[in-house]
């Protein structure tokens, strides 16, 4: 075929792929839930101009981009760090707020704030929190937004504080010009620009702010949810945020205190490997298990779930209940259904929703168990005091709410089971019920830090071999992992009756 022949018939190719994809599109159009691809802003949607009744939630040329450049001033903002009726500060959603034109301010501010018990580390925040507060709006508002960069007011009771810095706001939500909108902003100054909706979804909101690496893990995050124009196809009985993120921590290396804890700062080594010390829900170590989020049996439940990273993965997942659906990104139209975790890149959001089936406490994880171990571990807590709880792995075994039990039961339940019940009765290794009154907390740190050594010079241990036959091997445990272990058995002793 000569090279003309061979355009031709590309040419007709194409032009039969344009007819069928303009069928397609018909019939899809004809569904109202559905989606159609957005025709570019040049080209007018053809599909609609052929007379459709059917409005097009992506036409283009209906999107508001105009913009004033936004204002910065040295006007120095005293009162509250967060304000507006749009904002919700913890995990709970409150409903969207139906004036169209939203006033948001969320000032930057340093803070030392509590990651895990006893881990005070040296943030940066929007809205003096970490998270910073959620904001919710629908496609079609208006944001009016300030911010007063006051990262160098003092932090209170302390001295020695993160030195001052620029900062800057970067709404994944908004579409505008970055060098204007999101430009950095000196400490005592104030920036305040306004933007349209035109997208549903969970987006982030970030410092950009370089290195935004360094920001992003200092704490400067958030989430916007903008629902579609029309609202959610569902009704839900529950709505909660839940934001994973990762920090990389050390302690200061000038020995700073806070209440009399050793003060933690920021580890660039760790955050440029990628390997962070906690990974968290909500900005707290198991910060959802030692406060669970509410639901009752037979309840719909929706999350507004985001990935703020900076650097690693999510694959979000609950346990004991499947996605009835799944909207990528928050947007409806990207909708998944029965699904049994959603894999989150950093910053990328979803909704995701689902049945509370029966009384229990439901455990969302980052099935990344490594990340898991980290902290990323909440529990909705479905109808029940976690105390009378079965587990549906393991009969008989409650689910405790304080942190390091529940870390020691996921951990038991991932390296131990193979060999030990807890009230389920004698495995290769004896049901582990009962372990803290046969022994004391010092014998069983012993055991589990090196038990080839105790067998040869404990007589409890040696008597234990001979009855068992087989030596427990060494599991390679670190000393919080013991402590986690012991806490979980103490707890089990005291809540799981023996069947
Ligand atoms: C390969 C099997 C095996 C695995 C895996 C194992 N154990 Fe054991 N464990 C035993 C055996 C067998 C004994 C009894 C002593 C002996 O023979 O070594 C024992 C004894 C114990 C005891 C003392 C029992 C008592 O109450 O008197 C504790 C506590 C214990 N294990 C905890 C753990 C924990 C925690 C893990 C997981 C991190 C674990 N074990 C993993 C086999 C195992
Ligand atoms: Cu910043």
């Amino acid at each position: 075929m000569t090279p003309r022949g061979r355009i031709r018939l590309r040419a007709a190719t194409a032009g039969l792929l344009l007819v069928l994809c303009t069928l397609a599109a018909c019939q899809r159009r004809a569904e109202p839930a559905a989606s159609v691809a957005a025709p570019s802003a040049s080209s007018p949607d053809s599909v609609a101009g052929a007379g459709s009744a059917v409005v097009d939630a992506y036409d283009v040329t209906k999107m508001d981009f105009k913009t004033p450049p936004a204002q910065v001033s040295s006007e120095r903002h005293a009162g509250p760090y967060a304000l507006g009726d749009a904002l919700s500060l913890d995990a709970a959603v409150k409903p969207l707020v139906s004036a169209p034109v939203k006033e948001i301010r969320l000032d930057t501010t340093h803070k030392i704030i509590e990651i895990a018990p006893g881990v005070k580390f040296s943030a940066w925040t929007f809205g003096d929190q970490v998270p910073g507060p959620a904001v919710r709006a629908r496609v079609g508002d208006r944001i009016k937004f300030t911010m007063t960069n006051r990262s160098d007011e003092p932090v209170p009771g302390l001295r020695m504080t993160a030195a001052p810095m620029m900062h800057s706001m970067d709404f994944h939500s908004a579409m505008v010009s970055p060098q204007d909108k999101y430009r950095s902003i000196a400490p005592g100054q104030t920036i305040s620009f306004e933007f349209t909706l035109n997208y549903p979804g969970v987006f982030m909101y970030h410092c950009g702010t370089p290195m935004v690496l360094e920001h992003i893990a200092s704490g400067m995050y958030g989430m916007m949810i903008v629902e579609p124009r029309a609202g959610y196809p569902t009704k839900v009985d529950r709505e909660y945020s839940v934001i994973q993120s990762e920090f990389y921590t050390k302690p200061d290396p000038a020995k700073g205190k806070v209440d009399g804890q050793a003060l933690h700062v920021l580890d660039s080594e760790r955050l440029r490997n990628k390997s962070p010390t906690y990974t968290v829900f909500n900005g707290r170590y198991n910060g959802m298990v030692d406060a669970p989020l509410q639901a009752k049996p037979g309840e719909r439940v929706r999350l507004f779930v985001l990935n703020a990273g900076p650097s690693n993965t999510s694959s979000f997942h609950v346990v004991g209940t499947i996605f009835d659906r799944v909207w990528f990104d928050g947007n409806p139209d990207n909708q998944f259904r029965g699904m049994q975790t959603v894999l989150l890149g950093s910053s990328s959001g979803a909704i995701v929703e689902f049945i509370i089936p029966e009384a229990g406490s439901y455990v969302m994880v980052d099935h990344h168990f490594a990340n898991a171990s980290q902290g990323a571990v909440g529990l909705i807590a479905a109808g029940t005091s976690a105390g009378e709880l079965e587990h549906h792995n393991i009969p008989a075994t409650a689910t405790p709410t304080e942190a390091q039990a529940v870390a020691g039961k996921l951990a038991f339940e991932s390296k131990c089971l193979a060999c030990h019940s807890i009230g389920g009765g004698d495995k290769l290794g004896p049901d582990l019920l009962g372990t803290t009154r046969r022994h004391d907390d010092a014998w069983l740190t012993r055991w589990l830090k090196a038990p080839e050594q105790m067998m040869q010079t404990d007589a409890k241990a040696k008597a234990m071999l001979e009855k068992w036959k087989i030596p427990m091997p060494n599991q390679g445990l670190s000393d919080d992992e013991i402590k986690q272990y012991i806490a979980y058995f103490k707890w089990a002793d005291q809540n799981v009756k023996k069947p």
